[in-house]
């Protein structure tokens, strides 16, 4: 059984772990407390980057000598592996670490197997301390390697009555600037924001963040200003984009995915992809643009807009979670929040369950998952 110090512990290291969201992929986010013999805080770290040193190996050296006798807590399943790092198994261990607690079991092959290499060595060994919250943290690496695509949440903002634009197409500020904070932060830890040719032609998005910092998926990358940029991707199955779009200032990484048969684009400001159709309904195949994200390392997309953009994935059951900012308003006429998803009768209706309800501002922001089937 773990301690209640031990179970302290573990909620600062999934606190820890949460300061590296969208920087660390194609890695996990990772935290890690070192208990002395005492069972007092000897030393923290996190993963901070991808490529740099693993949670443990920071904790131990803020721990020094004081790990010695001591217990890691860690959200992540030590690693067995020598990659961009030495395995943390050994490091615990060469370190005098006698017990290791942590919380999700590692479904990486090539770097699991850390928790029996060290209960072989005879170090005391628990698994499970608040494992649904670590997963939580880690939701799109652990979905990644689940699934082989990148984790999708799908993020919308709409009045009352569920629309996200009036009739007239106006769309500006239906949420607050608390929400619009919300959004911004949203992008920062996402390694990609997706939007479609339609949200692009209406509201010329420039899907960039301010203010955020440090290093992310090898499809991400620093802009001139040195914040860490996710990639912008526009899904324009026709290649209509205009060439003075703001998402092709340079700012950010950009990638245009057309259809194979569409007409040849040379865009500065962009690389270009293409993907085979839909199978079914208009658009490109969101399964082959999710497996094109995951080859370049991408773990974690905010699918920005539009309606019809939503009801695609939607249709192809590639959203893992929804977070909807409701504005107190009302239109009566406009665009939808969502578009056709596949859906014509109410038994088909797509079932979420409700993990959060908070009040920003003015407004109302919603997360929901979809319900086990
Ligand atoms: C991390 N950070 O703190 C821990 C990880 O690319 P590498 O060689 O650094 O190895 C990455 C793998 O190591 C990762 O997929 C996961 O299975 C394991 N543990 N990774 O990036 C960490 N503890
Ligand atoms: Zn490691």
């Amino acid at each position: 059984m773990a301690t209640t110090a031990e179970a302290e512990a573990m909620r600062r290291a999934i606190a820890l772990a949460a300061r590296g969201l969208g920087h660390t992929s194609p890695n996990p986010v990772v935290g890690c407390v070192i208990l002395d013999a005492d069972g007092r805080t000897a030393g923290e770290g996190w993963h901070q980057r991808a490529g740099g040193p693993h949670a443990e190996v920071h904790a131990l050296r803020a721990a020094g000598e004081r790990a010695r006798g001591g217990t890691a807590v860690v959200t992540l399943e030590p690693c067995n592996h020598t990659g961009r790092t030495g395995p943390c198994a050994q490091a615990l261990q060469d370190a005098g670490i006698v017990r290791v607690v942590y919380a999700v079991a590692d479904p990486n092959a090539k770097a699991a197997g850390g928790a029996a290499a060290l209960a072989a060595a005879g170090t005391a060994v628990e698994s499970g301390l608040l494992a649904d919250q670590a997963a939580a943290v880690n939701e799109a690496w652990l979905t990644s390697m689940r699934f082989g695509r990148p984790f999708v949440l799908w993020k919308y903002a709409a009045t009352l009555d569920g629309r996200s634009a009036a009739a007239d197409g106006t769309s500006r500020w239906i949420t607050s600037a608390e929400s619009r904070a919300d959004v911004h932060r949203l992008r920062a830890e996402s390694d990609a924001v997706v939007v479609g040719s339609g949200t692009l032609r209406a509201d010329d998005p420039h899907l960039a963040v301010r203010g955020a910092s440090g290093s992310g998926a090898s499809g991400a990358s620093s802009g001139s200003n040195g914040v860490r940029q996710p990639l912008r991707v526009v899904l324009d199955s026709k290649a209509t984009i205009a060439p003075d779009a703001r998402v092709l200032d340079g700012t950010a990484p950009t990638l245009i995915a057309v259809a194979e048969d569409a007409p040849a684009v040379r865009l500065a400001g962009a690389e270009t992809v293409r993907l085979p159709r839909a199978t079914s309904g208009p658009g490109l195949d969101i399964p082959a643009l999710l497996g094109e994200l995951h080859g370049r390392g991408i773990r974690s997309v905010l699918l920005e807009g539009g309606p019809t953009l939503a009801g695609a994935f939607l249709a192809a059951r590639a959203v893992d979670k929804v977070v909807g900012y409701l504005a107190p308003a009302l239109l009566g006429a406009g665009a939808p929040a969502l578009a056709d998803a596949g859906i014509t009768t109410i038994t088909q209706a797509l079932r979420l369950e409700l993990t959060d309800v908070t009040r920003l501002g003015p407004d109302l922001r919603i997360t929901a998952v979809p319900a086990p089937t």
